[in-house]
């Protein structure tokens, strides 16, 4: 019984009251008749756990990658999300409404909750106190409170408290319970300094964990990122509604932020919508559980959410999430949820005339464009699965959502007929895109556009390996010609193209593929169109349009830019494509020529030089008006070009930029010209 004793011994005088009502309740040796064989029992026990109890955190030592992954940044965060994630359980019991996370100076975490408190009696099984139990019994985690609404439990992380502490070089725990503050500290990778000892009273409930990392463990670093753990403790409180979060930074620049979302996914789904247009105000939400048996014959529930929004882009923004741990491989949560979808969607349009009787099914593709969606699981038994563990196994979810998900969207389509409308337009949109397009590629096979050789006009370069290869996409011959002899033969090609190509945003997709240009490009690139289009499979890492400086060279510039976005977006996500920048003046001053690129540079260059007023100076009209040599020096040679990276920052954007522009409009493609790409991002290179 030595704890016992060690906790009437701890206190102190003005404690007193709280020592007497603790041992009144808890370990009263005239009330404990009836426990004295449980804790006998757990006395033996207790010997016994020892030995274990020690082995195992001296196992998690020996390989902490086994527990957290690595040791690394990574591994650092882990030990933070492992003690929230307990928190966090003891929020989803119910009993718990707030958690702190403070990052405080010589980098130790305090993760506060205002739950019920870790159980400080004796734990049958283990004969430690339940705060014992807890930090040093490997998976012990909440766990061993068996009936006490514990039912979900960190998925992912969910190794428990007991590895945190292994890993630290010291940690210090804090349970006010029961009107008293009970306190246990822990060295060196989890050796208990004394037992549970009661310090103090309350009139409060809750549990605070100070731990230090180990910094012989952690060698490569023991520095927290503030924005790591924010981003993380947001998502945990958009994950689950009503949960307050305070994430603190008190090291050098003190920071403090609090997340609290009465919406939970709704207002995620919200947030990730935010820079992009709705289509509609409301967000559509389904949620629902279902009892299951566990292994050991009880019941337990899935709990399921989902939310869902359309924007007017094209983008599929489908998350997942099991136990707040976020399935990056997607599962059976995300198989239930495209079951639903597809088959009732394709009910409604065909019960309302979206689709005809003799039209094919929309597909789950089409479905998902423009479509943001969480889906949220919670889970007493998940199983992770998949290259990262990170892909939901368990079968039994697969029809749960697809059921919830199912009732529920429907209902909210004959609800709303309005937005079903929008809901049905956008998808049938998407629908006769994807026929168009098939199409089109059906009408380029028989052209015999897919034939592996390379076009006529295009002069390749030597080097075949893709990440060293440019390829030039040249306005004019001329150009062409001056670009072929300028190059670099080994790395850069070079593919001339005869004025104007077709826009592709107006033009009916059978012509896009019978275009002589476009199908040179296709061919020279490689990589195939959408939806087939293969990145890997491209020719060239970098892909360069060099126009010229005019509004016609604008045109043709957007005019390529629309047509890799609508047919090979990857080349542009992963920012392949640039835009070569010709200098616009060239002043030829005492046998050296000096170029511009900007007219501001023209009158710093005029400055320099000490140029009088009305010396001459050339502006070039066109690539053409340089010669071989001179595009090389200006344009083209790695070591001294300036080029634009072109990205998608801002999909929405450039969304919208290339419909308006590319549409029938004209004022806006006009204004577009002269305002130059917003989606073009200076880069010198
Ligand atoms: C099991 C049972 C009870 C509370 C907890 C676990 C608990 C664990 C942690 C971990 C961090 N914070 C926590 N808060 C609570 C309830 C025991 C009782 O009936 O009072």
């Amino acid at each position: 019984m030595e704890e016992e004793k060690k906790v009437a011994e701890a206190t102190s005088e003005e404690q007193k009251p709280v020592e007497e009502e603790f041992v009144a309740k808890d370990i009263s040796v005239s009330e404990m008749n009836e426990n004295e064989v449980e804790l006998e029992k757990a006395d033996a026990s207790y010997t016994a756990t020892n030995i274990q109890v020690l082995e195992g955190l001296e196992a998690v030592r020996k390989r902490p990658g086994m527990y957290i992954g690595t040791t690394a940044g990574p591994g650092l965060h882990h030990l933070v999300w492992e003690i929230v994630d307990n928190a966090i359980d003891e929020a989803l019991a119910g009993y718990c409404t707030e958690v702190h996370v403070t990052i405080n100076p010589g980098e130790t975490i305090t993760v506060t909750d205002n739950g019920r408190g870790i159980p400080v009696d004796i734990v049958g099984k283990t004969g430690l106190s339940g705060v014992e139990t807890v930090y040093t019994v490997l998976h012990a985690g909440g766990k061993f409170g068996e009936g006490g609404g514990y039912k979900v439990s960190g998925g992912l992380h969910g190794v428990g408290a007991s590895v945190v502490n292994a890993l630290s070089e010291w940690l210090e725990v804090e349970v006010h319970k029961n009107g008293g503050i009970y306190k246990m500290r822990f060295e060196n990778g989890g050796h208990p300094t004394g037992r549970l000892q009661l310090v103090g009273k309350c009139n409060d409930t809750g549990t605070i964990v100070t731990f230090k990392p180990d910094p012989t463990i952690f060698v490569e670093t023991t520095t927290y990122d503030y924005i790591t753990i924010r981003d993380r403790l947001r998502q945990v409180a958009y994950l689950n509604r009503g949960i307050t979060i305070v994430v603190k930074d008190d090291r050098d620049e003190k920071k403090e932020e609090t997340f609290c979302y009465k919406g939970g996914i709704k207002e995620y789904v919200q947030f990730i919508n935010h820079n992009k247009v709705p289509l509609f105000e409301e967000v559509i939400y389904c949620e629902g559980s279902e009892p299951i048996e566990l292994a050991s014959g009880s019941v337990s529930h899935v709990y399921a959410e989902v939310a869902m929004q359309y924007n007017d882009g094209y983008s599929k923004n489908v998350y997942s999430f099991c136990n707040n741990v976020h399935t990056h491989e997607g599962g059976t949560h995300e198989e239930g949820l495209r079951l639903a979808l597809t088959r009732v969607i394709n009910a409604y349009a065909r019960d309302n005339k979206f689709l005809k009787e003799n039209e094919e099914n929309l597909t789950y593709d089409d479905i998902c464009e423009g479509l943001t969606a969480i889906v949220s699981v919670k889970h007493p038994n998940p199983q992770f699965e998949g290259q990262t563990k990170t892909k939901l196994g368990n079968f039994e979810v697969r029809k749960i959502l697809s059921g919830i998900v199912g009732d529920q969207l429907n209902r909210f389509l004959l609800e709303n007929p309005k937005t079903s409308k929008t809901i049905m337009e956008k998808i049938v949109m998407a629908a006769n895109a994807r026929l168009a397009a098939r199409k089109a590629r059906d009408s380029m096979r028989k052209g015999g556009l897919e034939l592996t050789t390379l076009p006529g006009k295009l002069a390749d370069c030597s080097s075949k390996d893709p990440s060293k290869c440019e390829l030039y996409i040249v306005e004019g011959n001329s150009a062409g010609g001056s670009a072929k002899n300028g190059r670099d033969r080994e790395i850069q090609a070079i593919l001339p193209l005869r004025g104007k190509i077709l826009n592709v945003e107006k033009a009916q997709a059978k012509r896009i593929f019978a275009n002589a240009e476009i199908g040179n490009m296709i061919q020279a690139i490689g990589g195939g169109i959408d939806p087939e289009f293969d990145i890997n499979k491209i020719r060239y890492h970098k892909i360069v349009i060099m126009t010229d400086a005019d509004v016609d060279g604008s045109h043709i510039r957007i005019l390529l830019l629309t047509f890799f976005y609508r047919f090979m977006r990857p080349l542009i996500e992963g920012g392949y494509i640039y835009i070569a920048q010709p200098p616009l003046y060239k002043i030829s001053y005492h046998g050296k020529d000096y170029y511009s690129y900007k007219d501001e540079e023209l009158e710093i260059q005029k400055k320099q030089l000490n140029l009088k007023p009305g010396y001459p100076f050339q502006r070039y009209k066109g690539l053409g008006e340089m010669d071989a040599q001179q595009l090389w020096e200006t344009t083209m040679d790695p070591a001294r070009r300036k080029m634009l990276r072109v990205t998608l920052d801002d999909a929405i954007a450039a969304e919208q930029v290339f419909t308006d522009l590319m549409g029938d409009n004209v004022d806006p493609r006009k204004e577009f010209i002269h305002a130059n790409a917003k989606f073009v991002k200076n880069l010198d290179i």
